[in-house]
Parts: structure tokens; sequence; C-alpha cells
């Protein structure tokens, strides 16, 4: 195994004990034109301090080929965010690590891993262990789709603060609430708050999330990290 480092990791603690909230804009890469990078990195917000490339479905390679496009057009630090094994590249900065909490299927908590690890043994890519909950937006969403499992309800905020402080004690380094890619309903104050009250690692916040005003709710409500992603595709 090769030693790999953890700057971008320490970077998020480091930025997050100054109390700095971060925007993490999230590229499908289905749904994105590569020869867009320019125009892209030029509408996203100013604030923007990662972009995060993965989607529930994406073909092998693709992501590659766009992680490295998006590196000749931007200095912002580039997060892979896969869906499965096979959207994992080495060209990226980091790499989260997910494990689908919320649902009980293997395939997603553990399976998808063990091939991810076979794949990340003689790599330096760094790794941040994710505890990844996806929350009920109000629609189906394609993770619900694809990995077959059910959201957690959003009333059910007991059962998602335990899942989260499980994935903290299991070791993971954040833990992501996931209302899905174009959710109606991103994840409540209510979760967000209490959530981060049960924790002490870094918490991201994502789905549905389309105003300045919902962002700001997230971060009032303890989110360190929000991801945006349908708001900024090219409509
Ligand atoms: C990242 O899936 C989200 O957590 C992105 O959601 O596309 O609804 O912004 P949106």
């Amino acid at each position: 195994m090769m030693i790999s480092t953890f700057a971008n990791y320490q970077n998020l603690l480091s930025e997050i004990s100054q109390n700095k909230k971060l925007l993490a804009i999230l590229i499908d890469p289905e749904k994105f034109d590569s020869t867009s990078c320019k125009a892209f990195i030029s509408r996203i917000p100013k604030e923007t301090t990662h972009l995060f490339i993965g989607g529930s479905t994406v073909p092998k390679n693709v992501t590659k080929a766009l992680v490295a496009q998006l590196k000749r057009t931007t200095r912002l630090p580039i997060f892979i965010f896969p869906g499965d094994a096979d959207q994992i590249c080495f060209n990226a900065d980091a790499l989260l690590f997910l494990s689908l909490l919320s649902g009980n299927n293997p395939e997603y908590l553990i399976g998808q891993q063990v091939e991810a690890a076979a794949k990340l043994k003689n790599q330096s890519l760094e790794i941040i262990a994710t505890g990844y909950l996806l929350i009920d937006g109000g629609t189906e969403s394609a993770v619900a789709r694809v990995t077959n499992t059910s959201p957690l309800l959003q009333n059910n905020v007991d059962l998602i603060v335990h899942t989260a402080l499980a994935g903290a004690l299991m070791g993971a380094k954040v833990i992501y609430l996931e209302a899905g890619s174009g959710a109606k309903t991103p994840v409540s104050e209510k979760i967000i708050s209490e959530v981060k009250k049960a924790l002490k690692i870094p918490l991201i916040v994502g789905g549905g999330v389309r105003t300045t005003a919902q962002l700001e709710e997230a971060y009032s409500a303890g989110a360190d990290m929000v991801v945006m992603g349908t708001v900024f595709e090219k409509k």
C-alpha cells in the first residue's frame, strides 16, 4: 500500500476550524459537455471551494478524461464522488470513499468498496472515508434507484442522527447527508443541526439546494460544506 497524504482533508479541517463555509459544485459527467469546462467554471459562484465529480451511472473512463480537462481549466481541488468503483480515477485530488450507510444493501455498504480497494492498493490518491446517508428528498432519487435502497425519512431524525454517528464511530472522516440530485426538499435544518451536534467530523449536505437562501439555511444549521449540482447544469 502506498502512503497517501491527507493534505486535502487537513485543509478541510483547517478551513472549517476558521469558520469558513465550503461550497462544492457537483458535476455529473454524464450530463456534462467536457468541451465547456471554461464556460462552466466562469458561471459557478466565486465562493466555490471544491469540485465534485461523479454520478450514479457514469461509463468507464469518462471521469478520468473530465478530471484532466478540468485540471487544465481550474485550480479548485477536484474530489471524485463515485457511484461505483468503475468511476475511480487517479488524477483527482481526493476520493470520497463512500459507504451508503442509510440503505441495507451490502453491495453499496462494502461490496463496491472491496472492488475499489483492489484498484487503490498501489495508488497514492488521497482517500477520505465518507459515511453517506440518503435522506428522502420528496422524489425518487437516482441513488435510491441505482442502489435499490430506501432513503431515511426526514421525520425520523433520531435514526438519521444515530446512523451518522455510527458512521463516525466506524471511522468515517466526513458525513454526507444526501437528499438526492434534483430533490424537491433539501435536508431539513433540524436534521442538519441535530447531526452536527452529534458529530465532531465535517458535515457535508447536498441535494435540492437551489437558492442562496437555502444555502445559507444549510450553513446556519451546521453544514460545513454544501454541494450544489443541478442548478449549475446547462439548461
Ligand atoms: C449532491 O446530489 C447532490 O449531494 C446534488 O444535488 O443536483 O439537487 O444540487 P442537486
